[in-house]
């Protein structure tokens, strides 16, 4: 009776409150609302996941397997072999390497899997996406962009995604890391020649680091925005902070990046 009661206000908050709705969705916070339940959990096999998440192609599949096992020694040859046949090193980053660590940290979420596995999972990732950079080479550089995880928060895999993939488009990439204070943030800006910032975060606690980031660059008239994005963040969240931009994928902020390049301000391309 009580689930009943819960689900009510649930299914009240969807189509009353859908900003508030997708938010707690997005904070993974599903199984409080409700909506999946402990036994939806548990019947999320690995197996489901891999279908979920996996590609179709067979030699990308053995690369995601890869590095969901943490097998760099099997990764680095197989995308060597990838990129011998011609295949763009930026569809092995999106399409081969990502799934693998996606279906891990989707385990992880499930207690199906533990933090060394993460780790492992990352390291292979990681060895791959520096072949596929080398590959790559040095192109000229479209613009600096400096990117950073907020304040208190250590989630840097969706980051390192995100700057392969815009190194991969041609842009010079400052990593400032995770857990960076604003002030960390304005002092690379008014050092390098900053165009852009990417922010990121995926817990709900730490958002606030995004929003003094971007008023603080704001306020010390750097002129330079804030793309920001990861799992807890949102449209609607980015929306009621000035100087900042939301990028749901790696590849929205390649887009939002070539505009920013353009000349366009934060507030037309919000527009
Ligand atoms: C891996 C992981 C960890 C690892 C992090 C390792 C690392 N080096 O990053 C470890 C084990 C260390 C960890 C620790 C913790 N974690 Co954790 N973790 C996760 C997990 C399982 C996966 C996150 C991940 O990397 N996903 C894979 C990447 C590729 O996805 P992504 O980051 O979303 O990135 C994509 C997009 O968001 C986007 N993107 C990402 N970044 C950016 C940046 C820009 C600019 C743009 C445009 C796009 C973009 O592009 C990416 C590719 O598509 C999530 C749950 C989940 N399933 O998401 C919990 C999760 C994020 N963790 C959580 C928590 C609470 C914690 C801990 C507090 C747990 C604890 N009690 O110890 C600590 C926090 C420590 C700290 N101070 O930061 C919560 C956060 C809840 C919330 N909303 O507040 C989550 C959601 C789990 C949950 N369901 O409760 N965690």
């Amino acid at each position: 009776m009580q689930m009943d009661i819960a689900m009510q206000k649930v299914e009240k908050m969807r189509i009353e409150d859908p900003v508030r709705f997708n938010r707690l969705v997005h904070e993974g916070m599903a199984i409080e609302l409700g909506i999946m339940s402990p036994a939806d959990k548990k019947s999320k096999s690995a197996e489901k996941l891999k279908e979920e998440f996996f590609p179709n192609d067979a030699a990308y599949r053995e690369i995601a397997q890869a590095v969901l096992d943490g097998k760099r020694a099997i990764v680095e040859p197989k995308v060597k072999e990838q990129i011998k046949a011609g295949k763009d090193p930026v569809d092995i980053v999106t399409n081969a390497l990502m799934p693998g660590i996606t279906v891990q940290c989707e385990m992880y979420d499930l207690g199906m899997s533990f933090v060394p596995e993460i780790l492992m999972s990352n390291d292979a990732m990681q060895a791959g996406i520096k072949i596929c950079q080398d590959k790559i080479g040095k192109v000229p550089s479209k613009g600096v962009i400096a990117s950073f995880v907020a304040a208190g928060d250590l989630h840097d895999i969706g980051k390192n995604i995100c700057a392969a993939i815009l190194r991969a488009n041609g842009y010079t990439v400052i990593d400032i890391g995770m857990d960076v204070p604003k002030e960390k943030v304005l002092e690379i800006v008014k050092k390098e020649k900053v165009k852009l910032v990417c922010g990121s975060t995926l817990m709900s606690t730490t958002k606030p680091g995004l929003v003094d980031t971007s008023l603080l660059l704001e306020l010390e008239k750097t002129g330079v925005p804030v793309a920001c994005g990861g799992a807890a963040v949102s449209k609607a969240f980015v929306d009621t902070f000035t100087n900042s931009m939301y990028t749901k994928s790696p590849l929205e902020t390649v887009h939002t990046a070539a505009k920013i390049m353009e000349g366009k301000k934060w507030n037309e391309l919000r527009a």
